[in-house]
């Protein structure tokens, strides 16, 4: 039980495909308690249906993560039910489709700014609200991709967005170290998530990493919430501002 007796909060579920989803069942597991919040009225069953299933009944807020006041929302929300909070997952990211399937170089000033606000923007709009929480230490994970460091072709923006995002985990890093807070990216290898699965030309990306990867497989969903455990967890109590990569070894080949 890594967990035991740990409150925290996990931003990003959509489905049953969630990695976010994937991290709350783990973290469950290890004996967590967990609040959810869910964006907009649209995925409000969908999280309400999968929290119920850890039974009990988890603490849900709505929040748009690019509206402050639904943030503020959250937090006041959370220091009714929790009082304190030990950890926070960031699993959130947007671009627009069109953005993600044509060059770059297209990039809108608009689509720019949402991939930037939703993706990146947002884990330190959470952490201003969720640090005075974490009054006794604390741990903050985003999942990040490669595409923030190596070209992934169309991942594009979204490429920008996650370098931004592993930039900010190193800044929010140095900020609360003094506070005990910890905060962490990881860098997940591609998996079939509702978000992946609009992707055209996802599933040779996936038979790419498959005959490329050290360990000659993609990356199990359930790996990827494990390693978030393990950054939760007293065990990685000695790492903050690092980008955990959890993708069969394939961001170390050259060639
Ligand atoms: O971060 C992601 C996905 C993020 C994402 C996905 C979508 C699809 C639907 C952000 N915005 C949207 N907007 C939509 O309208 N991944 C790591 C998965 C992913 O997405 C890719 C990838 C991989 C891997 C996009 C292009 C190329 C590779």
């Amino acid at each position: 039980m890594l967990l035991e007796g740990k409150r925290g909060l996990i931003v990003g579920v959509a489905n049953k495909r969630s990695i976010a989803w994937a991290i709350a069942q783990a973290a469950h597991r290890e004996g967590a308690k967990l609040a959810f919040t869910y964006q907009g009225e649209r995925l409000k069953e969908s999280v309400s249906e999968l929290s119920a299933t850890l039974g009990g009944a988890s603490p849900l807020f709505e929040c748009d993560v690019t509206n402050d006041a639904q943030i503020d929302a959250t937090f006041q929300g959370l220091k009714e039910v929790f009082g304190t909070l030990d950890f926070l997952i960031h699993a959130v990211a947007f671009a627009k489709k069109e953005e993600l399937e044509a060059e770059f170089l297209i990039t809108s000033r608009e689509g720019y700014r949402l991939a930037l606000d939703v993706s990146s923007y947002s884990l330190t709009a959470l952490a201003q609200r969720a640090v005075p929480f974490m009054t006794d230490g604390g741990s903050i994970v985003a999942l990040t991709y490669y595409g923030a460091e190596k070209v992934i072709p169309r991942y594009n923006v979204m490429g920008v967005a996650k370098a931004a995002l592993e930039a900010s985990v190193r800044y929010l890093a140095f900020d609360l170290g003094p506070k005990k807070v910890r905060v962490n990216a990881l860098s997940s290898g591609p998996v079939q998530t509702l978000a992946a699965r609009g992707i055209s030309g996802f599933t040779d990306m996936m038979k790419h990493v498959e005959s490329r990867a050290p360990l000659r497989r993609n990356v199990l969903i359930e790996e990827v919430a494990n390693a978030a455990v393990f950054l939760l967890s007293p065990l990685s109590s000695g790492i903050t501002g690092e980008t955990l990569y959890v993708d069969c070894g394939y961001n170390i080949v050259g060639m």
